[in-house]
């Protein structure tokens, strides 16, 4: 293997670096242009970069390699054909017809995949890709990237928790070719001005989570709009669990805390005192105070079972829940049965420890859920495709987790990780001295939460 400088300079006699005035698609004037592409005409070269980038990853563990369209896929595959590590490719745009993936070659939910990157800037690219990427299941820790160029991207991947390791800097690079004498000392001072003088732009990164207006005109479910609705409108994307055993103190909370959420979410089979009497008041608490009613039923029988369970027995659940909750475990046929008013929330993954919905289940869960018209979105503790909403249990802002195997996170950290579209919290809220004042934090961090993941 060469050196990195004997590297650079015989990439630079390809002319992978040009120098002048030139208009990057981000409108900014740089004064240099880099495009790695060149390397790809020089076999023995892209060998050497192969080299080159799989020594950055030596220290690390993976499974598969997969390269950012387009620039980095000759890079990719001499990777993987250096290091006898399967490649994946990554579609630019789906297919539109057969199969429609965005993700071809052989490769299973829970492996690691690398990512290979020519030019990092703002980190766009990257980020897209890493969506696709995780989407199917496979996990993303370590990024490799030719040159950086030092605006932000670098910073926004490693806040999101991934290790980026880039063999140059675009300082280290015009340094090296001054010290060669390629650049002139006014051209080297020129360049750096430019990177001292222009701002980072990982601000201007276009998230890649939807808001809730878009989310609101992909839905068509009315349910679906109706919460997005609710949520836009109260500034709150919090559904309060209330997780009590008497009708007083469902609706003595929901009177008290229905100004600041979206949904009540009731497990009514451990109510003590159930009545006709009481839906009525609860139904009139969530017409005042604009909230749906969620049971969270977790149906999970056979279609025939499931639908009596739905529309008979004592609670005829059909009769006043907007949304309610069913496990896929029984097959897509079972969930067909629910009346096509109700907007159903599938259990795709759960917030336990040692939950058996694993990343295949989960895969499974979610590809049911986007084939029967009346699941608007799931329950899970990852990202979801963004057809659908994603319910988030398991928010607590005290508590890491709870002694009977429930896993807690922090509103900030499921928008930011997971890009969530709804919390649920039960102890959280029904549990303290002054639920009032603990549901309108709730509101309040569940709200910054998606605006500060609305702006990255
Ligand atoms: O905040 P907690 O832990 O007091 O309450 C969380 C609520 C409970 C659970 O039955 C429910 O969320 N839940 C669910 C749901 C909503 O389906 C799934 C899951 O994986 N974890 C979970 O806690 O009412």
């Amino acid at each position: 293997m060469i050196s990195k400088e004997e590297f650079l300079l015989k990439a630079y006699k390809l002319g992978i670096i040009k120098f002048g005035n030139f208009t990057l698609k981000s409108g900014i004037q740089s004064p240099f242009y880099v495009d790695l592409r060149p390397i790809a005409s020089d076999p023995e070269l892209l060998k050497e970069l192969s080299q080159q980038l799989l020594n950055l990853l030596k220290k690390s563990c993976y499974d598969l390699i997969c390269g950012v369209p387009y620039a980095a896929l000759p890079m990719a595959t001499a990777m993987s054909l250096d290091s006898g590590t399967p490649l994946i490719i990554k579609r630019k745009e789906s297919k539109g017809y057969g199969t429609k993936k965005m993700l071809e070659g052989i490769f299973k939910s829970g492996q690691t995949c690398v990512l290979v990157e020519d030019v990092i800037t703002s980190g766009k690219s990257l980020i897209e890709t890493i969506e696709e990427v995780e989407k199917e299941g496979l996990r993303i820790k370590d990024i490799v990237v030719v040159l950086d160029r030092e605006q932000g991207g670098v910073y926004l991947l490693k806040e999101k928790g991934y290790n980026v390791y880039n063999l140059f800097t675009i300082e280290e690079v015009v340094d090296l070719l001054y010290k060669n004498n390629l650049l002139s000392q006014e051209e080297l001072q020129n360049i750096k001005n430019f990177l001292k003088s222009t701002p980072i732009v990982t601000a201007q990164v276009k998230s890649s989570r939807l808001t809730y207006e878009e989310k609101a005109a992909l839905q068509s479910h009315p349910a679906a709009k109706k919460i997005l609705e609710i949520a836009i409108k109260k500034k709150s994307n919090l559904i309060a669990s209330l997780d009590v055993s008497t009708t007083q103190e469902v609706l003595q909370l929901a009177e008290t805390i229905g100004d600041t959420i979206v949904a009540v979410k009731l497990h009514t089979d451990i109510i003590k005192d159930f009545s006709e009497e009481y839906v009525i008041k609860l139904k009139s608490i969530a017409n005042k105070k604009n909230f749906l009613l969620f049971e969270d039923r977790k149906f999970g029988d056979i279609g025939n079972t499931q639908q009596m369970q739905f529309e008979g027995g004592l609670y005829k659940i059909s009769d006043w829940a907007d949304l309610i909750t069913s496990h896929v475990i029984a097959g897509e046929d079972s969930l067909k049965i629910f009346d096509s008013k109700v907007g159903i929330i599938t259990i795709a993954e759960m917030s336990s420890s040692a939950t058996l919905t694993d990343e295949n289940y989960k895969k499974r869960a979610i590809e049911i859920s986007e084939n029967i018209s009346n699941v608007i979105g799931c329950v899970a503790q990852s990202k979801l495709p963004s057809s659908l909403l994603l319910f988030t249990p398991g928010v607590n802002l005290n508590s890491i987790k709870d002694k009977k195997g429930q896993n807690f996170n922090t509103p900030e950290k499921v928008f930011d990780k997971n890009h969530t579209d709804f919390i649920i919290v039960g102890r959280g809220i029904y549990k303290s001295t002054d639920p009032k004042k603990e549901a309108l934090k709730y509101q309040k961090s569940g709200w910054e939460a998606y605006l500060k993941n609305i702006s990255i």
